[in-house]
């Protein structure tokens, strides 16, 4: 298993999370990569491999031109207007109201966000590319051969074409998965195993035919994204048929979430990918901060050893996780788990 790893994350350091109702120390934050490559070595990984730099199209292949343009500019914009802190949207379209953004920068990062979760400091655009890079190498390692983990924060599975959401910025998942049909791969498929339901990735694919994309994840009902997630959410023209969703009652434990996986992996192996993206989150434990699933340590191997039994080239992209000792035994276990021990 390869890994790869850039200390550029610590470029996006939000100050604060806007969380129900409170300015918070944020959930996602660098301590989370602290811990967790203080967990990944106590297993035995502690080889880091650095990813070259990736061209920007590999960027603009899954998002809008306009929406990197806003995450480049969003903080200088910010500061030109006279706000303070970090660019932190509270002021959304109602739906697609508008086809383009307003002039204000406040106005604008509402238009280009759909949670006031996510924030762009001065450094947070470097702290992406450079991740996502991390991202393309994994995809670049699994179809040359080696099985490979972007070992990254922020996540980015919430991440739509034209949107920050979720602590997402740019969805990580859909850059690599889409490098891969770039690569060579005729069909990809994306497993998302996070417990949050992975909308931006559903809905960068949505109409497509030639990405598969399933997600197990707490139900809308209960928990973010709450707008997506639905088992009804099947995928819409070319792409019907192309998305799968298993959302689980809150309290769920290994055996029904087990279940849910091997659904999806019978799924995934009738699409007939060639080529496997996992977005790899581990709040599904039972002491997540955030999430309300009942897995424990052990179960991470065991669903590590089913993924692989698909027998596909598979690049392992880290989502989420949140502030528990226990996260780099998690990852350890699905990456040792899919690698056969
Ligand atoms: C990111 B990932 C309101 C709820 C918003 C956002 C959770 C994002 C999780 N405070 N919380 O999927 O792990
Ligand atoms: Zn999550």
């Amino acid at each position: 298993m390869k890994i790869y790893y850039t200390d550029k994350h610590l470029l996006h350091s939000p100050a604060k999370e806007l969380h129900r109702g409170e300015m918070i120390t944020p959930h996602e934050a660098p301590h989370r990569m602290a811990l967790l490559l203080d967990g990944l070595a106590k297993h035995g990984f502690t080889k880091h491999l650095s990813a070259p730099r990736h061209d920007i199209s590999c960027i603009t292949a899954v998002h809008r031109s306009d929406y990197v343009a806003f995450l480049q500019s969003a903080w200088t914009r910010w500061k030109a207007a006279g706000y303070a802190g970090d660019v932190l949207p509270m002021s959304y379209p109602y739906h697609a109201r508008r086809a383009a953004p307003p002039q204000d920068i406040d106005g604008a990062a509402g238009y280009y966000s759909s949670s006031a979760d996510t924030v762009v400091t001065k450094t947070t655009w470097d702290a992406l590319t450079a991740i996502a890079d991390c991202a393309l190498s994994a995809a670049d390692s699994a179809l040359n051969g080696s099985a490979a983990f972007a070992l990254i924060r922020p996540p980015g599975h919430h991440a739509g074409a034209a949107y920050m959401s979720g602590y997402c910025l740019l969805n990580n998942s859909a850059i690599a998965a889409q490098a891969m049909r770039d690569n060579g791969a005729k069909r990809v498929a994306i497993l998302d195993v996070d417990f949050h339901h992975g909308n931006g990735t559903q809905d960068i694919f949505y109409a497509r035919d030639d990405v598969f994309f399933a997600s197990i994840h707490g139900h809308p009902d209960h928990h973010f994204p709450y707008f997506w997630g639905h088992t009804d959410e099947t995928g819409e023209g070319l792409g019907h048929g192309f998305t799968a969703n298993y959302p689980l009652p809150p309290g769920t434990a290994y055996d029904k979430w087990a279940q849910a996986l091997h659904a999806a992996l019978a799924r995934i192996k009738a699409s007939r990918a060639d080529a496997l993206i996992v977005s790899l989150g581990v709040d599904t434990f039972e002491l997540d901060p955030i999430s309300a699933f009942k897995l424990k340590t052990p179960d991470y191997a065991d669903y590590g050893a089913h993924i692989a039994k698909l027998g596909l080239p598979t690049a392992f992209i880290m989502e989420g996780g949140y502030g528990v000792a226990e996260i780099g035994d998690n990852i350890a276990g699905v990456l040792k788990g899919f690698s056969g021990g």
